[in-house]
C-alpha cells in the first residue's frame, strides 16, 4: 500500500531539524511505559486497522492499533485463534496511523512498522515482529529496539528501503544523513546507509556505507519504504 503520504516535506531550518532529531531519539530509546494504570483517564479512541500475514501461512490477519492513553498505543492481532498484543509509545498529539505492513527480510512473514513520534517533517518508527506466539519489537545487535526516522525536510534525508538478495530474501537498509549546507544548490547529504539482515526479530549489520556529499538522487540515499512491502499483501 502507498503510505508515502506520511512523509513530511515541510521545510524548517537545518539546525532545528538536527536538534529535534538528537532530542527525540534518546527519549524513544528509553524503556516503554507500562500500560496506563488508570484507563478511564483518557477517552478511548477508535482503533485503526490493517491486514498482514504475520505468520506467513498465506492467510491474512487483522492488525489493530489503538491509543490507550497519553503517548501509549496497543498493537494487537489474532493469529490462528491466538490473541497477541503489545504496548508501544505513540504520539497522541496526532491521529494514530495503522502500522505499515512490511517484510523486512523477505521470509513471507510480515513485520509491522509503527510510528511512535510524529514531528513537523520527521516521523520516528519502531518495528514489530511476530515470533509465532507474540508480537515483539525488532531489536538491533545490542538488543535495543530498532528506531528508524523518515523524512527530515531539507536539513536531513532519513528513511529506509529493502533490497532483494541474490538467492532470496531481502536486506533492510536505513539511511541517516544530514544536509552539508541547507542553502546550497543543489543540496547534498552526508551520513550513513546501514545494511541489515533480520532473523528471528534481531538485526545484524552486514555493512555500513558512508554517504559523502551526495545529491538526493544518488542511489546510496535511496529510501523508498514501499520496497519493504509484504509481497502478495
Ligand atoms: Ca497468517
Ligand atoms: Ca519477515
Amino acid at each position: 500500500m502507498n503510505r508515502t503520504g506520511i512523509i513530511r516535506t515541510a521545510t524548517i531550518t537545518g539546525v532545528a531539524a538536527a536538534l529535534s532529531l538528537a532530542a527525540i531519539v534518546p527519549a524513544l530509546a528509553a524503556p516503554q511505559a507500562s500500560p496506563l494504570s488508570n484507563p478511564l483517564a483518557a477517552p478511548a479512541a477508535d482503533p485503526v486497522t490493517t491486514v498482514a500475514d504475520l505468520d506467513g501461512d498465506g492467510e491474512i490477519e487483522r492488525v489493530s492499533a489503538q491509543l490507550t492513553g497519553d503517548n501509549d498505543q496497543v498493537i494487537s492481532a489474532t493469529v490462528n485463534g491466538s490473541f497477541t498484543s503489545i504496548h508501544l509509545g505513540a504520539d497522541s498529539s496526532v491521529p494514530l496511523e495503522a502500522p505499515r505492513v512490511a517484510d523486512l527480510n523477505g521470509d513471507g512473514r510480515a513485520e509491522l512498522i509503527v510510528a511512535q513520534s510524529v514531528g513537523a517533517n520527521t516521523t520516528f518508527f519502531t518495528a514489530l515482529h511476530y515470533d509465532g506466539r507474540n508480537l515483539s519489537q525488532v531489536v538491533d545487535e545490542h538488543s535495543k529496539p530498532l528506531f528508524v526516522a523518515e523524512g527530515g525536510g531539507v536539513a536531513a534525508h532519513l528513511g529506509y528501503q529493502c533490497t532483494p538478495l541474490n538467492g532470496g530474501g531481502r536486506t533492510f537498509e536505513v539511511v541517516a544523513s544530514e544536509a552539508d549546507d541547507v542553502s546550497a544548490e543543489p543540496l547534498t547529504y552526508s551520513g550513513t546507509r546501514t545494511v541489515y539482515t533480520l532473523r528471528d526479530g534481531a538485526l545484524t549489520t552486514r555493512s555500513s556505507l558512508p554517504i559523502t556529499s551526495r545529491p538526493v538522487t544518488d542511489p546510496v540515499l535511496g529510501a523508498d519504504a514501499a520496497t519493504c512491502a509484504q509481497t502478495g499483501s
